[in-house]
């Protein structure tokens, strides 16, 4: 059995995530964690949440809450929508738990014993209106690379160039807004990334069948300008997790915290440790250390393009540069962005759909298929109301739905809710198992290669391929003349609908389920032959004809949800 550790970016805590943010990073994780599984491999699929840094400061202080109990409450409530849209995490950790916190300190003495730390007396933005500095999301102004007027202090969202605060053209504080900043000294740590450009450099270059779209922005910042700059790896905040050479004091550090972005991947492995510690699992250090084992893992980070500087080169870095045994990633899977009905989503603006909102009107598998076969996998791409509707209606209501719904009703009225007896299977019947197995094998090296969409558009040819031979074979005519070749046909079509259930669980986990209960088949394996799935239900087998498996989205209340949605949420 082979053994495939996944992980999603881990989304920030400072409050619900948009559908653009769900579509970039955790369902396509879901998705592929979900097919690996089916196939009968070993699956460990991690995610948590992001408490560190800013994000969370800024949204503790807005909500009038200490910080720690804000996270507390948005972890929570994180992990319920995430178990609406179905996310099957092995474990949903913290960036700040215990676990994390040692781990993180861990690696900075490891790399402070490979001389890859280096402390450094600067000057950094200090705002006198707030008396404190300003790091990160604390400060915005103008990139000084692409000119984006909203860039913020560690990064710009629109380029997704590291930033430091003192790049920023024209900077004011987020907190007051003034302007009346002043440099002022402090010490900080730097990790130094321009030690290792070359290790890092060729690393990635020997990276198998990258998508382009991760290559090229790490061959970027890689080369960028005079090459891979040192980063700062420390902050002056309160919350967060305490700057310490492993279980020592760091002097000089003394009041400061590790940045963000240091601890946020450390906590992938950290998640392990706390599944472990959880009692889910039994050992942790199998899917994380070389020498224990983890040399048989395949790795799949999955991620928004912003994101993924972090994960080719600091995160890289900090295991590298720790000389210890640990799995690097095999396969970075990043995402362009969904934009929202011709804008962009908007956490401040409340503009487009959020996580919890979209569960109140639809249940998951409705955004589960139109997010994933729409998933801006090669470019960006769009939510618009209209392509949503068409999406479920056609796709899921008109094809699928239908198909389920008119096979198992036809039956009962002629035959009653069991297999009926029937000759045995004819020329169209072989045909269509020849097209399936076809597609079978298209659709799997679509999935294995993490091709979505065009897995997508596989699946629905699946579905499709079903409804034509039933126009065809149309059982309700045979059955005048013939009631044997019609049960025969019946037979065959509802043997169709296991094999669609288990095809389309990664897609649409809930209905898939559905199905496989309804035809009393919840035991199905992943079909290694058409032929032998669709011959797996026989005669006097038992089934219950499902309830409408998709309802049909209708104009009014496209109408409705798109004024809804059109922006200022709270
Ligand atoms: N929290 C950014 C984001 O949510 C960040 C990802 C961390 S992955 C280690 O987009
Ligand atoms: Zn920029």
């Amino acid at each position: 059995m082979a053994r495939h550790l996944i992980t999603s970016a881990i989304p920030y805590i400072n409050g619900i995530k948009h559908l653009g943010n769900l579509v970039g990073s955790q369902l396509p994780a879901d998705l592929y964690a979900r097919y690996l599984r089916r196939r009968g491999n070993e699956v460990l699929f991690l995610c948590a949440t992001d408490e560190h840094g800013t994000p969370a400061e800024l949204a503790a202080a807005k909500a009038g809450k200490p910080v720690a109990d804000y996270c507390a409450e948005m972890h929570a409530v994180q992990a319920e929508i995430a178990d609406g849209f179905r996310l099957s995490f092995d474990h949903f950790g913290r960036s700040s738990s215990d676990q994390n916190h040692r781990l993180t300190q861990h690696f900075a003495a490891r790399l402070a014993d490979a001389d890859l730390i280096r402390e450094v007396s600067e000057t950094q933005m200090y705002s006198k209106a707030d008396g404190r500095f300003l790091p990160d999301r604390y400060i915005e102004g103008t990139c000084p690379n692409c000119g984006f007027d909203s860039a913020r202090g560690d990064q710009c969202d629109n380029c997704t160039k590291q930033l430091d605060p003192v790049d920023l053209i024209n900077p004011h504080s987020t907190i007051s807004g003034s302007t009346d900043l002043e440099m002022r000294e402090t010490k900080h740590l730097y990790l130094r990334q321009s030690q290792m450009k070359d290790q890092l450099e060729e690393w990635i270059d020997t990276r198998e069948g990258w998508p382009v779209l991760t290559t090229s922005i790490a061959k970027k910042w890689l080369n960028d300008g005079d090459g891979l700059q040192d980063r700062g790896i420390t902050r002056d905040l309160d919350w967060g997790i305490p700057v310490k050479r492993g279980e020592s004091d760091w002097p000089g550090m003394e009041g400061k915290v590790f940045y963000v972005w240091f601890d946020a991947p450390i906590e992938y492995i950290a998640c392990a440790q706390e599944w472990v510690d959880a009692g889910k699992g039994a050992d942790w250090e199998r899917w994380w250390r070389t020498d224990k084992g983890a040399d048989d893992v395949t790795y799949t980070q999955f991620m928004g393009k912003d994101n993924v500087p972090f994960h080719t080169l600091s995160f890289p870095a900090t295991i590298l540069g720790s000389g210890e045994p640990w799995k690097l990633v095999d396969y970075i899977k990043s995402f362009n962005y969904l934009n929202y009905d011709g804008g962009q989503f908007s956490t401040s603006r409340g503009r487009g759909v959020f996580m919890d909102q979209a569960l109140e009107i639809l249940p998951a598998d409705y955004w589960r298929w139109w997010l994933l076969s729409h998933v801006p996998e090669t470019s960006d791409s769009e939510f618009t109301w209209e392509s949503f509707q068409s999406g479920v209606n056609k796709d899921l209501a008109d094809v699928l739905g239908n198909f389920v719904s008119r096979v198992t009703k036809f039956c009962r009225s002629k035959f009653g809710e069991v297999v009926p007896e029937g000759g045995d299977l004819g020329a169209p019947e072989k045909a269509l198992i020849a097209t399936l197995q076809d597609r079978l094998t298209a659709y799997q090296s679509h999935m294995d290669s993490i091709e979505i969409r065009k897995a997508a558009v596989e699946l629905r040819a699946i579905w499709v391929a079903g409804n034509e031979y039933l126009q065809e074979a149309a059982p309700w005519s045979t059955f005048k003349n013939d009631p044997e070749a019609a049960a025969a046909q019946i037979r065959f079509a509802l043997n169709l609908i296991p094999f669609y259930a288990v095809l389309s669980a990664p897609f649409i986990p809930d209905a898939a389920a559905r199905m496989l209960v309804d035809m009393k088949a919840d035991d199905c394996a992943w079909p290694a032959s058409v032929e032998e799935a669709l011959t797996q239900l026989k005669a006097g087998h038992a089934f219950t004809v499902p309830e409408v498996l998709f309802a049909k989205i209708t104009d009014e209340q496209r109408e409705d949800w798109q004024q809804r949605f059109a922006g200022k949420r709270n």
